[in-house]
């Protein structure tokens, strides 16, 4: 078989290593908080970006070559990039891959014609999986490149549009459900809006609804016992997206009915284009019983777009993982949704990216677990709300038996009550550092 990398497996050599192509962090058989780290983390390659982007932006053209020997838009690309594919991935030790329906194969002008091209490379695909043990996190259909899309896919204004992505996402569900995949993503690329002058917000958002329950009715019935998941992402392409953030798509997913069938992945770049942090995104997931999966990431401060950097943030990835262990973990994955920089753009940078993004979040969990451990953080929240727990005015207002009247009462009593207590912030910030750094 044809070697496409002239790398060799890249092991762990240990946080003392200088080896560039060696793991520093990532252990995957060490056991953190009860679990073997490859338990922990569970790893996705991005299909798109890793074996699609080649450097292409608005002001260039592409720099990087992932054309593996191939005529680009042809099958026999689509299967060396299949290929490709599994190589990079058993090297590196990643356990499980994402795709949209046009990552894996061209896209022809009729529908049947990619159909029948998705069912030929689902087989390749599925053979390699046999073969290396390698598994699918979640499938997806692009519903955002192609033209037709232009007003979105579930929100466009045409029926014909709809019923065309109504057609792409039952085949992306039928090759996810086919290669056993853990879930079932929508990002909702271009539903959105630009301007009110135009659109029908409730309309364009009952659509979407009606878009996913198809979605959920033929998934069950075909069988698939995976997650649904919303992708949440404020802007970009669209001024205007529906699903803004965690809160918003929950309230979404509640307000249709869709709450049984779908969780959130949430992705790091997306939760900071929003204006929260990454954790912020993640608990409000997680206290609605939605967090399902992870597109790990970053942005850059000082830009304002998705720029889907390999995460090499320590701190914003322990309190990443601080929310997925509290979580009690994930039942989707971690998604490299992540992208070389443009002047990266050897094959040997893909894998450096993927080490650098695996031991941040080795040392994340790691982080996380000392964090929890240390249970000085936890102790102080708990502390911080026990006037609920522990006085009779909070017990009666947990109970439901305290009316605006009996608080009446008691406030009248108080006199002039009492500061709520420091917040202490400066002290715990610094607890975080000494746990992270200190001995
Ligand atoms: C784009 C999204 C996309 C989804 C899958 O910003 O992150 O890559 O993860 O459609
Ligand atoms: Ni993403
Ligand atoms: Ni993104």
């Amino acid at each position: 078989m044809k070697e496409y990398f002239s790398v060799p497996c890249v092991e762990y050599e240990g946080p003392s290593g200088k080896n560039p192509l060696a793991f520093h962090f990532y252990d995957p058989d060490r056991v953190v908080a009860g679990k073997k780290m490859k338990e922990h983390l569970p790893f996705a390659m991005a299909w798109w970006h890793n074996l699609g982007a080649n450097g292409t932006d608005m002001f260039g053209r592409g720099v990087a070559d992932k054309s593996f020997g191939e005529k680009e838009g042809t099958m026999a690309h689509a299967k060396a990039k299949a290929d490709a594919g599994f190589e990079f991935m058993e090297k590196l030790n990643i356990g499980y891959f994402c795709f949209h329906d046009v990552d894996l194969v061209p896209e022809a002008d009729d529908i049947k014609t990619t159909e029948a091209r998705l069912d030929e490379i689902s087989d390749y695909i599925l053979e390699k999986m046999d073969k290396t043990g390698i598994r699918c996190l979640w499938g997806t259909a692009n519903m955002f490149s192609n033209p037709r899309y232009c007003n979105g896919a579930g929100s466009s204004n045409s029926a014909d549009v709809f019923a065309f992505a109504a057609a792409q996402v039952k085949k992306a569900l039928d090759v996810t459900i086919k290669l056993g995949g853990r879930g079932y993503v929508f990002w909702g690329g271009r539903e959105g809006y630009e301007t009110l002058l135009n659109t029908d917000v409730k309309f364009e958002r009952e659509n979407i609804a009606r878009l996913m329950h198809m979605a959920v009715d033929y998934g069950r019935k075909a069988g698939f016992k995976g997650d649904f998941y919303i992708e949440p992402k404020p802007k970009e392409p669209m001024k205007h997206q529906y699903d803004f953030d965690a809160a918003t798509a929950a309230a979404f997913l509640k307000e249709f009915g869709l709450d049984r069938d779908f969780k959130l992945n949430i992705e790091a770049n997306h939760a900071t284009l929003a204006g929260h942090t990454f954790e912020h995104e993640l608990r409000i997931a997680a206290i609605n019983g939605m967090l399902g999966s992870i597109d790990a990431n970053q942005g850059d401060a000082l830009l304002g777009w998705d720029t889907d950097e390999f995460p090499c943030d320590v701190y914003s990835a322990t309190m990443c993982m601080y929310e997925v262990l509290k979580n009690g973990g994930l039942t989707g994955g971690f998604n490299f949704d992540a992208k070389n920089r443009r002047p990266s753009y050897t094959h040997e940078d893909m894998f450096k990216a993927f080490i650098l993004g695996m031991d941040t979040f080795a040392l994340g969990l790691i982080n996380a677990d000392k964090l929890i451990s240390d249970g000085r953080l936890d102790k102080f929240i708990a502390e911080r709300y026990s006037s609920y727990r522990d006085t009779p005015v909070g017990k009666s207002i947990l109970s439901g038996k305290a009316t605006l009247e009996s608080l009446t009462t008691y406030a009248e009593g108080l006199g002039k009550p009492e500061l709520p207590g420091s917040g202490r912030q400066e002290e715990l910030q610094r607890v975080v550092n000494d746990v992270l750094f200190g001995k």
